[in-house]
């Protein structure tokens, strides 16, 4: 913890109480019941991740090695557009990035495995970078990593606990990040509210496109 935190890192420990992250993970488990569940594999050399992950909203991430990264419309496996945002979800970016446009894609990211991790990463798949990235922790414990704009730059860590938001602007949209490790049975959250496996969900809302 030797180093300065990137400028634009906000973390709100306990932003959402039990029962709005509750209400969260149950608005998440209709969304997986529509749009199932997916891993992503790496471009080009076809790793699996070791979260699965689906979306809600216009644009839905996703990867695999024959396209890579991208934003797309439908469900890679069912074809069918996104399931729209909840509006509970809305009303928390509404709330805390008051002014910008509304988020097209909201990333859900299940941690089920306890030895699910996601490596150091620049989110840079989107074409606007001037609007923060909001992301909502839910279920166990999290060991999160922020460094700079350089991968060579020093990273802090800090624990993201169920109902933590955090939210990515200015230097801190641009710089690597990731989860080392979770915190198997920390949270019971999940498991009382649709997810039986228990686990991790991370939701990330993002503006894709440029303009509006
Ligand atoms: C996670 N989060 O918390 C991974 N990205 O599981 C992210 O990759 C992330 O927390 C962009 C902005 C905020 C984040
Ligand atoms: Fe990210």
């Amino acid at each position: 913890m030797s180093s300065e935190m990137v400028n634009g890192f906000k973390l709100l420990p306990g932003f959402l109480d039990r029962k709005a992250a509750s209400d969260l993970v149950r608005g998440v488990a209709e969304i997986v019941a529509s749009a199932p569940l997916v891993t992503p594999h790496m471009p080009r050399t076809g790793k699996p991740f070791s979260v699965r992950m689906t979306n809600a909203g216009s644009h839905g991430w996703f990867s695999d090695k024959a396209a890579g990264y991208r934003y797309q419309s439908c469900h890679p496996q069912t074809g069918r557009p996104w399931p729209q945002i909840p509006r509970d979800i809305l009303a928390i970016w509404r709330a805390l990035h008051p002014g910008a446009p509304p988020p097209q894609c909201c990333l859900i990211n299940y941690y089920e495995d306890p030895k699910a991790r996601m490596s150091l990463h620049v989110d840079a798949d989107e074409e606007d970078f001037s609007v923060p990235i909001l992301s909502l922790s839910l279920g166990d414990t999290a060991l999160f990593r922020i460094g700079g704009t350089a991968r060579k730059d020093p990273t802090r860590s800090v624990r993201l606990a169920s109902g933590d938001v955090v939210s990515l602007a200015q230097d801190a949209r641009r710089a690597f990040h990731g989860i080392d490790r979770i915190y198997p049975g920390t949270s019971t959250l999940l498991a009382e509210n649709g997810f039986p496996g228990g686990g991790r969900l991370n939701i990330t809302l993002r503006r894709v496109t440029a303009g509006g």
